[in-house]
């Protein structure tokens, strides 16, 4: 495959890239934006630039693994049917579930859900979807009778009007967010407003930033809905009445911005600019979703753009913004638990089977992800698949998820690799294609049909997942259905099941790629559904090879059997749990722009590592001080679920009253970081998805006497390191850099620093320097005059030398007498080698760099801050950050 280049998809973020791949001779791999892709026309972000240093196999799941022994495909799979066929047998269908992920390709989805559904009998099947989109789905269902998302990205570069709601699109849909910025450039009259009760990336770069209390998105729509009725505008559809009267309980707008949290003038000013656009556009992420009124925050968002008839139009239609790659795919499936396939809720479970031609099929909703591992962990289920996904990190009240795990009776895992903190408790572990390896097709957040196409070879004995739940399936005796050849053959059925018995009732109809070729799926373009077969168009009164799928609902006819949309009437309440005295803030938690999820791919790439290399916790100035907090040290979070402890970062982007985390860090990457085990389990009620944005919590200094960190050439195995209670692993290229503190100062550095890095006996140069009464210690170990390791203690973090010319040492050369000095003094030699954490990702700009050049060229724009740096010139990621530092540094 050397020599070409492959067109494929971004693994990451729900907007769906199109890259193009190469691989050279030497085996190297590049990867670049597609400008033929309609999603980004060639744009990437920092994550997608950096695709490339994330593709080795270090650390890769190889081989089957049974009972902690490597075991070959056969016995592995055996394990897996036998195991599950059994416990079928004794305890019924109900007693097995697969727990899947919006990270399978449609085609892997697909299969999986068949088994279990169809197969196996149960609808056990739930996806991590559940945590991330559920709401959306419901919401989605109440207005539209169906989970279709109206609008397509063009629609918010048309639109007049853009409202972000708990979306922090900068760093976590870059390329939309870079489309945004682009579109409005040229037309002040375009306008941004974000509502979020942090002061993100994204919230810099709005006309108008609502800092509201969390959870109060319910009644800042119903105001705005009550406000828009008052204004007279009125509406013949299903629930608008109802809807109305609802919001206008709400009280007048004093008791709206009150309810709210926000200036009354500030809300005025929005109110007024939705009133008045037309063209306007609401983009919604987790803020909205992930709470336990998740379901109700969707619907008071649509019930505004129902009212105003903006849906279905150029530039105007709500639009729930998707996380994962293939977050859409796996719901047109069918891959969560409350849903049957192709769309069909269990009503149709007749036609599914029908189509399916299956032995049996699952007639009432399963547990939906939260509910499931309650399951597991009470012994009602008694074997659990998990693929694509790592509950334990990601799950509220994760440390359950590890119980469960541990109780289970057989555990099976498909991943990619070899340690996880959910693949550490596998009874069976099963090693899957990675992206750049598999094929198949994912949907992204306006409904576009992507390929990912394979570019390198299948490593190990990895398999797709398709063919490992398609082996799975022949060894259970359901082997003439699943004899599938290619990830085409299982595109193909899946697309002829939209259309099975459709009749233009769902709007999810592929019907016209029912019978693509092989080698019309191999040269897929990018494609957006719906795509009805010509037949049925023709029998709709439509016209055969409909182009225009752009929108939906374009014509107001809705799937809801009246056939039209419905307005639902929706009460704001708080969230599950409130503050108390004990518990008195709130615990957000979210992303940050160059980490995926739980880190096991990002981390791989240094330069992404570098961005934010530890976990953090925000918090107010205020709150701050009331509870001890102090910038730059290390704060305890407790919740009535868990704990974590991170470095705190005072600010005030951060509401008074709330704390933020990011959700990336493990146990893989840090001592005690991983935030779902401090997340609250509560679920909104409609669609099971978890109040993630909003725990209950206490926060406290945690009281180390002493800070410090390691670059060590070689890993440190550091759950093993005497003395240290507290690290994170911030992994590089040709370092590891460790972060660490102690509760307890040691009676001799030297000793206790000489067993973490175990040099005692080896031939080694050792250099270091103790001084007692400051608390300060610094030591290098030399091999072969290049440099191994270095350490730098100090009772604060404020003492520790600055970190990133550090790295720089690391070349695998010998080092030269200037840089030993430096090393032992704690300060580079040069103080332009200083260049402070990383900024820009493509280029490896850092922010001391930036304020360099800023004050030395007397730079005043981000743009000419990338003609003197580079910064910001590539992808762009990092322009809300630089614009930043700008601020920042004329205010100095
Ligand atoms: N860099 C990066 N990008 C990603 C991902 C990643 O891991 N890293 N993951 C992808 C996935 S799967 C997803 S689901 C998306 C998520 O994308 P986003 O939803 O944009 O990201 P989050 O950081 O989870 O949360 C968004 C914002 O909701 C705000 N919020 C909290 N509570 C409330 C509230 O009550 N009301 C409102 N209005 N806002 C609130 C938070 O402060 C936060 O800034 O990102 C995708 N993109
Ligand atoms: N506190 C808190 N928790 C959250 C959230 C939050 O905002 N706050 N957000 C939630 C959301 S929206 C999401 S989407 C989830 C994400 O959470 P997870 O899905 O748990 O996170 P990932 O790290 O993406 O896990 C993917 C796993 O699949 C493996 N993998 C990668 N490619 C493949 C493949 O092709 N096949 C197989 N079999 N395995 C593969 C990876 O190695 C990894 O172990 O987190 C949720 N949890
Ligand atoms: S925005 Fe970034 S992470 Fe998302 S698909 Fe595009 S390149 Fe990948
Ligand atoms: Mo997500």
């Amino acid at each position: 495959m050397t020599g070409q280049t492959t067109r494929t998809t971004c693994p990451y973020c729900g907007v769906g890239c199109g890259v193009a791949a190469s691989v050279d001779d030497a085996g190297t791999v590049a990867v670049t934006g597609d400008e033929g892709h309609p999603s980004n026309r060639g744009r990437l972000c920092s994550k997608g630039t950096a695709l490339a240093d994330t593709v080795g196999l270090a650390d890769r799941l190889l081989h089957p693994r049974v009972d902690g022994h490597r075991a070959d495909w056969n016995s592995a799979l055996d394990r897996v049917a036998g195991g599950f066929a059994e416990i079928i047998a004794e305890h019924g269908p109900d007693a097995v579930a697969f727990y899947v992920s919006g990270q399978l390709l449609t085609e892997d989805y697909y299969v999986a859900n068949k088994l279990m559904k169809g197969y196996i009998g149960s609808a056990n099947i739930d996806t991590n979807s559940r945590l991330c989109m559920s709401s959306a789905v419901a919401g989605h269902k109440r207005a539209f009778g169906e989970d279709a998302v109206p609008g397509c990205y063009d629609d918010l570069e048309i639109a007049d009007l853009v409202v972000l709601v708990g979306s922090n699109l900068a760093w976590c849909h870059p390329v939309v967010y870079q489309r945004l910025m682009a579109a409005r450039e040229p037309d002040p009259k375009k306008t941004l407003v974000v509502i979020d009760p942090r002061r993100t990336a994204t919230a810099d770069s709005a006309d108008l930033h609502l800092p509201i209390a969390p959870g109060s998105d319910v009644a800042l729509f119903n105001g705005l809905l009550a406000y828009l009725a008052g204004q007279g505008i009125t509406s013949e559809l299903p629930g608008a009445d109802a809807a109305i009267e609802a919001a206008q309980r709400m009280g007048d707008a004093a008791s709206v911005a009150q309810a709210v949290g926000v200036d009354i003038d500030d809300l005025a000013k929005f109110f007024t600019w939705f009133a008045a656009t037309e063209r306007a556009v609401t983009v919604f992420s987790q803020g909205v979703n992930q709470s336990s009124a998740g379901t109700d925050k969707v619907n008071a968002i649509i019930n505004c753009h129902l009212l105003t008839d903006r849906i279905g139009k150029p530039g105007a239609c709500p639009f729930s913004i998707t996380g994962q790659p293939n977050a859409m795919g796996g719901r047109e499936v069918g891959g969560l638990a409350s849903t049957l396939a192709a769309h069909m809720g269990f009503d149709r479970a007749d036609t599914v089977q029908r189509f399916w031609g299956s032995p049996t099929i699952a007639r009432k909703p399963g547990l939906k992800a939260v509910e499931l591992f309650e399951a597991i962990e009470a012994g009602r289920i008694k074997a659990i698949w998990i693929m694509a996904t790592n509950p334990v990190v990601s799950l509220p009240d994760a440390d359950r998820a590890r119980r469960a795990l541990a109780a289970c009776p057989l555990v099976v895992v498909s991943d990619v690799m070899r340690h996880t903190d959910t693949v550490d408790c596998a009874d069976v572990l099963l090693p899957a294609a990675a992206w750049a390896e598999k094929s198949g097709t994912v949907t992204n957040s306006e409904r576009m049909i992507s390929r990912q196409r394979a570019f390198l070879p299948l490593p190990g004995e990895a398999r797709a997942d398709w063919r490992i739940i398609s082996e799975v399936a022949r060894r259970m005796g359901f082997g003439d259905d699943f004899a599938y050849e290619s990830a085409a053959d299982i595109f193909r059925e899946h697309a002829a099941l939209t259309a099975f018995e459709n009749n233009g009732e769902r709007v999810l109809d592929l019907g016209a790629l029912a019978s693509i070729t092989d080698a019309e799926y191999e040269t897929l373009s990018p494609i957006r559904w719906p795509l009805s077969s010509p037949e049925a168009m023709r029998a709709a009164g439509a016209m055969p090879a409909r182009a225009d799928a752009d929108r939906l609902f374009t014509d107001d006819a809705y799937p809801h059997a009246d056939g039209r949309a419905h307005l639902v009437p929706v009460a704001p309440r708080g969230p599950a749990n409130r503050p108390s005295t004990s518990r008195p803030l709130a615990l957000n938690t979210g992303r940050v722009r160059d980490h995926w999820h739980t880190m096991t791919r990002t981390a791989k790439s240094e330069r992404l590592a570098a961005h934010i290399a530890e976990p953090f916790v925000e918090i107010h100035p205020e709150d701050a001080q009331t509870h001890a907090i102090v910038d730059g040290r290390l704060a305890t979070v407790t919740t009535d679920w868990g704990q974590v402890t991170m470095r705190a970062v005072v600010t005030d982007r951060q509401r008074q009253g709330s704390l933020f985390a990011p959700i990336h860090w493990n146990r893989q990457f840090a001592s005690a970081a991983r935030v779902g085990a401090a997340a609250n389990p509560a679920v909104c009620p409609i669609a099971g998805e978890p109040e993630f944005k909003h725990t209950p919590a206490s926060i406290a200094p945690y009281e180390a006497v002493w800070y410090g960190f390691v670059y060590a050439a070689r890993p440190l195995r550091m759950q093993a390191q005497p003395g240290i209670d507290h690290w994170t692993r911030v992994p590089g290229a040709r370092f590891n850099r460790y972060e660490i503190a102690g509760i307890d100062r040691p009676g001799d550095w030297t000793d206790r620093v000489g067993r973490w890095l175990s040099v005692e006996g080896r031939d080694v140069d050792w250099l270091d320097a103790s001084d007692p009464a400051s608390g300060l210690y610094r030591a290098a170990h030399i091999d072969g005059g290049t440099l191994e390791a270095a350490v730098f203690i100090a009772p604060t973090p404020e003492r520790l030398p600055d970190r990133s010319w550090l790295a720089g040492l690391f070349t695998g050369e010998p080092m030269q007498e200037a840089e030993r000095m430096a090393v032992l003094a704690g300060r580079p030699a040069d103080a332009s080698a200083d260049t402070g954490p990383l900024v820009c990702s493509c280029f490896g700009v850092g922010r001391k760099t930036i304020r360099r050049a800023i004050e030395a060229e007397g730079l005043d724009s981000v743009e000419a801050v990338g003609r003197a740096v580079e910064a910001g010139t590539n992808c762009g990621s990092c322009k809300p950050e630089i614009a930043e530092i700008l601020a920042e540094a004329s205010k100095d």
